[in-house]
């Protein structure tokens, strides 16, 4: 859809930008803080890129003042930040640790007398490691009933402060790799497993939305969800029927739940054919509907495409070595990828990659909003969206022009989504400083705010504007009118970039 003219983003549209606990706190055993299984995870041999940790990050539990500071200098209206589950409850349940609480409780009321709006994730992925070793985390019920009083102890203390909540970020994401890929703690490779943590997940989600709006019905409170929408490699309608497997199997598996309370119909009776689905108890039906949230999180990096299943795409068959006519083999291939009788993954010609191999794909945010919308029509904030790049220092200067590219094409078609009539409420990029990559390191830097550390926690941590800086700080001023779709924001002559700043 061609819009000669785009809408304007609405006046109370949040400008924000986002962060996690492990990936920018440090500070790992201060305070009273308990470990996290991330605390213990980074220390296998192999497991993160170089050994790095979350121990110092950038330090942001000492520097949270000078950083609030820079946001307020930038005009952001929201920051995006998650709570540490066992720096309040070193345990995960039972005694408080008062030091940690006092550090949100500090750094909500800086964000507040700075005019920004706190969102509060309340669970980032660091579960406290003793609910990992007590009850095998998140496949044990128990963890989930922890949970829920942890979130409600939140809500009573911050009730009249904080207004938006995000329950867990990237269920899809910590399930898989943690349970299923071993990528992340608890580093396990089992389907079923995956399936079982991320339905007790889904039920500490549905109980945390319903006391959240039982507790103060002022609260807006929504998931994060990792999205990436699914192309077909061409028109072949076996293709086509791919993409549609591939968004139920990767998306709607998670947001059907989320809002409608139940799993999408295919992908469940495809897993329960293979033994795969989830151990659902009579009344846990009740728990998922009896819940539905204000809003959908979601974070944007990119999608993917995919071709007809390789039982079903003669060409693909050939290539590979798999023997389809044996069922027993099957079956055990199925049990541990019951995606690939739907769909297989393939390349797409069309789009370019970044260092780390994520595609850049800004028209896909576009199909991504359109296809949020269309089939929950709930508002939706983006809680994440942005590049990671090896920014340099160069005389106290960091031109990052990689970056400014990356988002302004990006807000722009969420512009134009909005235009379409996607209802879009904020835009949280990642990230606000430069912080830890889960698995890639330091160098792999995300913020407008460049923080001099390298991989050995060797550097001053200072903190230095990179040039997206400046240039999200007219974003915020002119309330993304700056996003244009005719010409880039360098070809403005001086008078009409001061018009679109006063309007
Ligand atoms: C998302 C996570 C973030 C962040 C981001 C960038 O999946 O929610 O915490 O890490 O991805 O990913 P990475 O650091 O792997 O490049």
């Amino acid at each position: 859809m061609y819009h000669k003219f785009l809408d304007k983003f609405p006046p109370q549209f949040l400008w924000g930008a986002a962060s996690a606990a492990y990936q920018c706190e440090g500070a790992a055993a201060e305070d009273g803080k308990g470990p996290s299984v991330w605390d213990a995870f980074c220390r296998i041999p192999g497991k993160t890129r170089n050994g790095t940790t979350g121990d110092t990050a950038v330090d942001f539990y000492h520097r949270f003042e000078e950083d609030i500071a820079l946001m307020k200098e930038m005009g952001l209206k929201a920051f995006r930040f998650s709570v540490s589950w066992s720096r309040v409850f070193p345990e995960g349940e039972g005694n408080i640790n008062r030091k940690g609480l006092e550090f949100y409780d500090h750094l909500i009321d800086r964000l507040l007398e700075n005019g920004i709006e706190p969102m509060v994730t309340l669970y980032h992925w660091d579960l406290p490691l003793a609910l990992q070793e007590k009850y095998g985390g998140w496949l044990s019920r128990k963890t989930a009933d922890a949970f829920v009083p942890y979130a409600g102890f939140l809500f009573a203390r911050w009730r009249g402060k904080v207004r938006w909540w995000i329950t867990f970020n990237e269920q899809n994401v910590f399930t898989g790799l943690g349970y299923r890929f071993a990528a992340h703690p608890p580093g396990e490779k089992d389907f079923r497993h995956m399936m079982q943590a991320n339905h007790i997940v889904n039920l500490a989600n549905a109980r945390t939305v319903r006391l959240a709006h039982q507790m103060d019905p002022t609260f807006r409170i929504g998931p994060s969800f990792g999205y990436g929408p699914s192309y077909p490699l061409n028109a072949d309608p076996g293709n086509v029927l791919a993409a549609l497997n591939a968004d139920a199997f990767n998306n709607d598996w998670w947001l059907d739940v989320y809002v409608k309370g139940r799993y999408p119909r295919f992908v469940l009776k495809h897993l329960e054919r293979l033994g795969l689905a989830p151990d659902i108890r009579e009344e846990d039906y009740a728990i998922l509907e009896g819940a539905r949230p204000d809003f959908l999180g979601m974070n944007y990096y990119h999608g993917g495409t995919v071709q007809a299943n390789v039982f079903e795409n003669p060409q693909l068959s050939k290539q590979k070595t798999l023997d389809t006519t044996d069922p027993y083999q099957m079956q055990a291939d199925m049990e541990e990828s019951p995606e690939k009788v739907m769909f297989e993954t393939a390349r797409n010609p069309y789009l370019e990659s970044t260092e780390w191999g994520w595609e850049i794909d800004p028209k896909g945010f576009r199909v991504a909003l359109r296809k949020m919308y269309d089939r929950y029509e709930l508002p939706i904030i983006v809680t994440e969206n942005g590049i990671g790049t090896m920014d340099v220092l160069e005389n106290g200067k960091i031109h990052d022009t990689q970056r400014i590219e990356y988002l302004r094409q990006h807000l722009l078609e969420m512009r134009k989504a909005i235009t379409d009539g996607v209802e879009v409420i904020g835009y949280c990029a990642w990230s606000f400083t430069d912080l830890l990559s889960w698995l890639n390191g330091y160098r792999k830097r995300y913020g407008f705010v460049y923080v001099d550390r390298d991989e050995q926690d060797g550097g001053t941590l200072n903190r230095y504007r990179k040039d997206s800086f400046h240039w999200y700080a007219d974003v915020i001023r002119s309330n993304g009118n700056s996003i244009l779709p005719e010409r880039t924001i360098d070809e403005l002559t001086e008078q009409e970039w001061k018009q679109v700043c006063q309007k």
